[in-house]
């Protein structure tokens, strides 16, 4: 993309209403519009990285053996009468009458509706186990939205729903999302901790919230400080292996890990003094397992071995995909800007031409550009006619990882500069190098 024509309208001035950093930089950056309190449109630099993180979820998805499909945002009230949550789920719904007087709803999550696909069709043991997922846009209407696309009223959800013929079948679903949530965590450069949490009104009462630890998160934690040595890193797993996810589960939840709704402090205690932690964390998933709770009050029952009839076991997991864009700009920033991990960033490398119009500096440019894209990749050019500081600070600002300065006195050296916007190093080399280590970084 030439900078010259995309649409980037980045605020040289700080907003006045955002109060966290990450809400500041998405602002800054020209990544979001706010259009009513909580709903917001993605600029195009915000709805690439929300398309990105997007694409690592379904390809973590897809590894675990999970379906992807897609529901609707509105939804029957029947449905949720049935279940019984119309009522308990209160002002958080965002409640609709359409014209021929019937109740819909704009859908804050879709066990209703995906339980009611899975019973229309599904009359066998032998059809499970089974997992649906999509990733769609959610309304709640919070009572204090904030922080941006932290708390929204809109917001964009993966949502995964599992159907098992028993309990332990479908604690291995869990047990799976729960590898996989750590995967794709850890695509995205977060440590995302899981830590035993509370129902809320999805219910259940076996759940895990998984939190990225920031001081502007919105959870209290308490941990044993061991737990943030862990990584998944690039172990192979095999999904379907049922002691390998439980092994797994078993390293990473066997310490103490809670969010405040279900601390103990006595427990807490057990933990010696000086591994305590309490901070505060962003959640950025949940995942959990409520056995029969909506196959009850919603009639979902399929034959087991015997001829039975009998109600399915059911967890339903979710991953914040529009939050997740706030957690990881508040874990990867500095008071010039964003600094993007290379698994989310919205162009893969930057290319800043000292001097537009020079005739020399401009065929350089214009050939790194099109040897990156040629090589596959998705760089972003500079290529208007402003002053380098400017084109530093932009850079700076909207945080890809990797910078090539290209300028006349380098050229007659017949060199660029690279330079890491994390570390900030620099370094000198040919336009072919430079093109070599850019592509490598991202192979
Ligand atoms: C699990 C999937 C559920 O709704 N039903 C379907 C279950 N869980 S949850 O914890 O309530 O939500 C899942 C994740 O969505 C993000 N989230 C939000 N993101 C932005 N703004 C909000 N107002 C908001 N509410 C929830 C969180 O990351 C949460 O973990």
């Amino acid at each position: 993309m030439r900078l010259s024509r995309y649409f980037l309208p980045v605020l040289k001035e700080t907003p006045a209403e955002a109060q966290i950093v990450s809400h500041r930089l998405m602002l800054r950056a020209g990544m979001i519009k706010q259009a009513s309190a909580g709903i917001y449109s993605w600029l195009p630099m915000g709805y690439k990285v929300l398309s990105r993180i997007k694409q690592i979820v379904d390809e973590e998805q897809e590894r675990a053996g999970h379906i992807p499909m897609l529901m609707p945002t509105l939804q029957p009230a029947e449905l949720w009468q049935e279940s019984g949550r119309y009522n308990d789920y209160g002002r958080e719904m965002l409640r609709i009458e359409d014209r021929h007087g019937r109740d819909m709803l704009y859908g804050p999550t879709n066990e209703e509706l995906v339980t009611d696909v899975f019973r229309s069709y599904v009359r066998s043991y032998k059809d499970m186990p089974l997992t649906l997922y999509h990733i769609q846009w959610k309304f709640r209407d919070e009572v204090r939205p904030r922080f941006g696309v932290m708390r929204g009223r809109e917001f964009y959800m993966k949502d995964g729903y599992t159907f098992d013929l028993t309990k332990e079948a479908a604690l291995h679903a869990y047990n799976r999302h729960l590898v996989s949530y750590l995967r794709t965590y850890e695509r995205m450069g977060l440590q995302a901790i899981p830590m035993r949490a509370d129902g809320g009104p999805i219910g259940g009462d076996y759940t895990h919230e998984f939190l990225v630890l920031a001081e502007t998160g919105e959870s209290e934690v308490f941990y044993d400080s061991e737990i943030t040595d862990l990584r998944f890193g690039d172990r192979e797993i095999d999904y379907d292996n049922v002691e390998q996810c439980e092994a797994v589960l078993e390293e990473f939840t066997s310490r103490y890990a809670r969010t405040d709704e279900t601390h103990d402090d006595a427990i807490f205690a057990e933990v010696p003094e000086e591994r305590r932690r309490t901070a505060r964390g962003i959640e950025v998933g949940q995942i959990f397992y409520f056995g029969t709770k909506y196959s009850d009050s919603m009639n979902a029952k399929v034959q087991d071995p015997e001829g039975n009839l009998v109600p399915v076991h059911m967890g339903s997991h979710g991953i914040g995909v529009s939050r997740l864009l706030g957690a990881i700009i508040e874990a990867s920033h500095d008071d010039k800007g964003i600094i993007w991990p290379e698994g989310v960033t919205p162009f893969h490398c930057g290319i800043v031409n000292l001097k537009q119009g020079d005739e020399e500096a401009d065929a350089a440019c214009e050939s790194l550009y099109a040897q990156l894209k040629a090589a596959g990749l998705d760089p972003l050019y500079d290529d208007r006619n402003e002053r380098a500081g400017g084109k530093f600070a932009t850079m700076d600002l909207i945080g890809l990882p990797w910078r090539i300065t290209v300028g006349p006195r380098g050229l007659k050296n017949g060199v660029v500069e690279v330079t890491s916007r994390k570390t900030g190093g620099s370094e000198e080399m040919t336009p072919e190098v430079a093109i070599q280590r850019i592509v490598g970084i991202y192979a």
